[in-house]
C-alpha cells in the first residue's frame, strides 16, 4: 500500500513523515521544489507479535505501507497547462492521501495564507486536488473526443462519457470518489489516478497545548470532509515525531507524561486500512509467519493468489482459524486437537484477523 502526504506548505508533512516512519528527513525547509520522501515501514500490528510468540519463527514479516512526502501546495499549483507539477504527479500513482491540516499556532513558522484557519486550508487544498483532475479530465476528454469525430466506436464513446461525467462533477467541486461507476468505468478510470477518487485521512496537526485543550473537535468538520467518506485525526505532529525517535522503551513514560494514551501512528494506520476497506490475515508456513493484506471481501482462493500464482492454481483447501480462537488455544497443536481449524472451500470470505494455512496442488 502506498500512501500519499498532502497539505499546505509549513502544515507539518515532514514532521508527521519522520513520526510515521521513524525517519529524519528535514523539517522546515521550505523550499517550494523538493524531491518526496520516501519510506517503507512495517505495519505495527500486536497480532503479530503474538504469533511470533507462539510459532517462533525463524522470519517474521509484517504488512508494509510506504509514506510518499511531497512539497507543499500551493494555490495555482494546478494553473499549468502543459506540464504537471512533478510533486502532483508523484501521488497520482498512491492508494491513498494524507492531508495534514495546520492547527498549531507559532511565531517562527510561517503560514502561506498568514492565519491557522484549519477549514480554509482544507478549501484551498481540495480545490487544488480538483483543479488538477479536472485539468486531467479535460486534456483527457479532448483526445478522446477527437477520437470520437475521425474513428468512432462504442468504446470511445463510453470512455469520453465517463471523462465527461467527471468533469460535470468537478466542476461542481464533487469529488470523483462520491460519484458511483459500474466495474468496468472503474478500470477505465483506474488509469488515470485521479486525486479525487482517493480515499482521503485528514490529519488535524495540533500544537502540544491543544492535547488537554482541544481548540477543534472531530464533530467541527463532519460534512465538510471530502469524500464524504473521508474522517480526521487530531495528531499532535511535533510530539509524535520526539516519541519516534526515542527507544521504544522509553516511549511509553514519555507519552503518559503528554497525556497521549497511545501513539498516532497506529491509530492512523488502522484509520488508513479501514478508509481502503483493507483487512490482515496471517500465514505461518514454514519457517515463516507473516501478515497479509488484501481487500475486505476478498475469496480464500484469491488471498492464496497475493501468495504465490501456483497457491491459486492448486487451491484445495484453506485451515483457518480465527487470531483470537488460536490466541485462547494457545498453540496450532492444542487447536487441531480440539478440532479448532475450520476447513473452507475457494469461495470463503477471508475475514480480518484469520490466521491461515492453504493446502495447494502443484
Ligand atoms: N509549534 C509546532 N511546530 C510544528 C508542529 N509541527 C510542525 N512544526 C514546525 O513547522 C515547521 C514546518 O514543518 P514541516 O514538517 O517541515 O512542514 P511541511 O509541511 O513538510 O513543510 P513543506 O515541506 O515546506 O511544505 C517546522 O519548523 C516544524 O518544526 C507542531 O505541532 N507545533
Ligand atoms: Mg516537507
Amino acid at each position: 500500500m502506498r500512501i500519499g502526504i498532502i497539505g499546505l506548505p509549513q502544515s507539518g508533512k515532514t514532521t508527521i513523515f519522520n513520526a510515521l516512519t521513524e525517519s529524519q528527513a528535514k523539517t522546515g525547509d521550505y523550499s517550494g521544489v523538493k524531491d518526496p520522501n520516501r519510506a517503507v515501514v512495517k505495519v505495527p500490528d500486536q497480532r503479530l507479535d503474538v504469533l511470533a510468540e507462539m510459532f517462533n519463527p525463524e522470519r517474521l514479516i509484517p504488512a508494509e505501507v510506504e509514506y510518499i512526502d511531497v512539497a507543499g501546495l500551493t494555490r495555482g499549483a494546478s494553473d499549468d497547462e502543459k506540464s504537471e507539477a512533478a510533486y502532483i504527479a508523484a501521488i497520482r500513482q498512491v492508494d491513498e492521501l494524507l492531508q495534514v491540516v495546520r492547527s498549531f499556532e507559532s511565531e517562527t513558522v510561517f503560514h502561506p495564507e498568514g492565519s491557522v484557519d484549519p477549514k480554509r486550508d482544507i478549501q484551498t487544498v481540495n480545490t487544488e486536488l480538483i483543479l488538477a483532475d479536472l485539468v486531467l479530465a479535460d486534456k483527457s476528454a479532448g483526445k478522446l473526443e477527437h477520437q470520437v469525430k475521425v474513428a468512432k466506436t462504442d468504446e470511445t464513446v463510453r470512455h469520453f462519457e465517463i471523462l465527461k461525467k467527471c468533469k460535470e462533477a468537478l466542476e461542481e467541486e464533487t469529488f470523483i470518489a462520491d460519484l458511483e461507476f459500474s466495474e468496468e468505468e472503474l478500470k477505465f478510470l483506474a488509469g488515470f489516478g485521479l486525486l479525487t477518487q482517493k480515499p482521503m485521512l485528514y490529519l488535524l496537526n495540533m500544537g502540544e497545548e491543544e492535547i488537554k485543550k482541544p481548540k477543534y473537535e472531530k464533530e467541527d468538520f463532519a460534512g465538510f470532509l471530502k469524500p464524504s467518506r473521508s474522517c480526521l485525526v487530531p495528531i499532535c505532529g511535533e510530539l509524535e515525531m520526539e516519541i519516534s525517535q526515542l527507544e521504544e522503551a522509553d516511549r511509553p513514560l514519555f507519552m503518559e507524561d503528554y497525556g497521549l494514551e497511545r501513539s498516532a501512528t497506529e491509530e492512523v494506520i488502522q484509520e488508513s486500512y479501514s478508509l481502503l476497506g483493507l483487512i490482515s490475515f496471517f500465514t505461518y508456513a514454514g519457517p515463516e509467519v507473516r501478515a497479509w493484506t488484501v481487500k475486505e471481501g476478498t475469496s480464500a482462493v484469491k488471498a492464496a493468489g497475493q501468495i504465490h500464482s501456483d497457491m491459486e492454481r492448486g487451491f484445495i483447501k484453506a485451515e483457518v482459524i480465527p487470531f483470537e480462537t488460536l490466541k485462547e488455544l494457545g498453540s496450532i497443536q492444542k487447536a487441531k486437537e480440539k478440532g479448532a481449524l475450520e476447513l473452507h472451500g475457494k469461495d470463503y470470505v477471508i475475514k480480518d484477523g484469520d490466521v491461515v494455512m492453504f493446502r495447494f496442488n502443484v
